[in-house]
């Protein structure tokens, strides 16, 4: 009996989605774990991955662009609705594999999957109860306060659109030095902290707002643990999957004998 548990990376363009979607089904490879790679991004150039269901293969941004006279973004935001159109056919295609991960990287830009009505029809319809959200922090867009914030209530916009358990994820710390790793880490689960570095980054900060801020996200349970990641030695992906493990329990480790 397989698992098919489905994994969608999202976070800001650059985060690091395509990178460690593409770790993510090594590390399960080296380990005989059986997981595909479903690439949902029509504009994606240069996958670090061989796609095994590629949304390419049913819609092409070029087309999309030339056909309507549209520009980039214009024929992106076309092109994210029309995923919802061909839903069908990549489940069938997911199906024919029946992996144990379905790992799936979402486009560049997060507000195409997480704000277009597109994204949670395509996470509803491909697997309503097996779903989980790994959402990627960018470090270099978290590393002042406000920066932080602003990415934290990002991840918990993206839990509210899409309604499915979330794993936090920072990615690429090997871009940060081990004081920066850790001041991040901190702010991730002190509601205190965060406050004193909003105070103290700018005089002008708007306290009140920073205030009400803090407190939703700390009673909406938004401190939770990031996982720190990077692209160097599978740093922080066995934890990953732990997490995954932990999120259907009741479902065998596959790492257990
Ligand atoms: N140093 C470092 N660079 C990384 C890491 N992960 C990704 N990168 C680099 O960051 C850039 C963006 O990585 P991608 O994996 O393409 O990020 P993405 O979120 O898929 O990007 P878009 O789909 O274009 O939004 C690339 O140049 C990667 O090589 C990491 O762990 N460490
Ligand atoms: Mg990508």
């Amino acid at each position: 009996m397989k698992q098919e548990i489905f994994v969608y990376f999202i976070g800001t363009a650059g985060s690091g989605k395509s990178t460690l979607t593409a770790s993510m089904q090594q590390w399960c490879k080296e380990r005989g774990l059986d997981a595909i790679i479903v690439n949902l991004d029509p504009g994606a150039e240069n996958l670090p991955y061989q796609p095994d269901v590629d949304i390419r293969d049913w819609i092409s941004l070029r087309e999309v662009m030339d056909t309507n006279k549209l520009g980039p973004n214009g024929a992106q935001i076309a092109c994210a609705d029309m995923i919802a159109l061909n839903t069908g056919d990549v489940k069938e295609s997911i199906n024919s594999f029946k992996a144990d991960y379905i790992l799936l990287d979402t486009p560049g830009q997060l507000e195409l999957f997480v704000f277009r009505e597109a994204g949670k029809y395509t996470v509803k319809f491909l697997s309503p109860e097996k779903s989980v959200i790994c959402y990627l922090l960018d470090p270099m867009l978290a590393k002042t306060a406000s920066g932080f914030v602003s990415q934290l209530l990002l991840a918990i916009t993206t839990n509210f659109r899409l309604s499915q358990p979330q794993i936090n994820i920072l990615s690429k710390t090997d871009l940060l030095s081990k004081k920066e790793l850790e001041l991040i880490q901190r702010w991730s689960s002190d509601p205190d902290e965060i406050y004193e570095a909003l105070c103290s980054e700018e005089a002008s900060v708007h306290r009140e707002l920073s205030e009400q801020i803090l407190h939703l996200i700390k009673h909406i349970g938004g401190y939770t643990r990031l996982i720190p990641t990077s692209k160097k030695n599978y740093f922080g992906i066995e934890d990953i999957y732990t997490n995954l493990q932990q999120q259907f329990e009741g479902g065998e480790d596959l790492l257990k004998d």
